[in-house]
């Protein structure tokens, strides 16, 4: 069986509980206490030599990190990913926008929100207020005419974007003049259906400043 390794308030962590539950792929999870070090101890830096969650571990014991390759790992096969060349690579389009457009823009910005370290990072904070309006206005142009990022069908690419742009509202963005993007949040809801909940960073002690 797969194990998950994973740290709940994460929503990087989140994309593979998403993908793991659509598929029906049976899994284990193996949580991480993140903020106590064990992510950078000799055993979890043998899994991952970048010391992050998530980790998927395959019966045998080879492990995949970085999410998006979890997904793709995962979706093979699947309806999630299009055997398609062009629109295989559109997914990937996506998947490679998320980790330099969101996931270290948002994603980050959101971390330092929730856990009261915005002030630490006062130096960086307006560049990455300024990358997260381009990452939105990126997405709604993308999502003008088509209800999913890869046009009709629903694939990994929404879940992995989905994970931190549909809170951006936690640190500050106003979604209202994003209407497409908006749209699309409830396309994807629609998809993914509400079992899969955002757990928040003060749900661990360990996590604050
Ligand atoms: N690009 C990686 C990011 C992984 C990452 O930064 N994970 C965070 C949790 S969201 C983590 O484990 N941080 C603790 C650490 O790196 O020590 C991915 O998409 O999986």
């Amino acid at each position: 069986m797969f194990t998950l390794y994973d740290y709940l308030p994460s929503q990087n962590g989140w994309k593979a509980r998403v993908l793991f539950g659509l598929t029906g792929i049976p899994y284990q999870t193996r949580l991480v206490s993140i903020f106590e070090g064990e992510g950078r101890t000799d055993a979890f830096l043998d899994l991952n030599p970048a010391g992050g969650i998530p980790v998927l571990e395959l019966e045998g014991g080879r492990t995949i990190a970085e999410s998006n390759a979890i997904l793709t790992y995962l979706a093979e096969g699947t309806q999630f990913l299009p055997a398609d060349r062009y629109r295989h690579a559109k997914v990937m389009q996506w998947l490679f926008f998320e980790q330099y457009h969101v996931e270290p823009v948002i994603g980050t910005l959101r971390f330092w929100t929730l856990t009261g370290r915005l002030e630490l990072n006062a130096g960086l904070v307006e560049a990455k207020r300024a990358a997260g309006l381009r990452a939105l206005a990126a997405l709604e142009r993308g999502l003008k005419n088509v209800p999913f990022l890869v046009g009709d069908e629903f694939s990994i690419a929404d879940i992995a974007v989905y994970a931190y742009a549909h809170r951006a509202a936690d640190c500050g963005f106003d979604l209202a003049d994003y209407p497409a993007f908006t749209a699309w949040l409830d396309h994807v809801l629609d998809v993914i259906g509400l079992g899969y909940p955002v757990h928040l960073y003060s749900e661990d002690p360990h996590s604050a400043v």
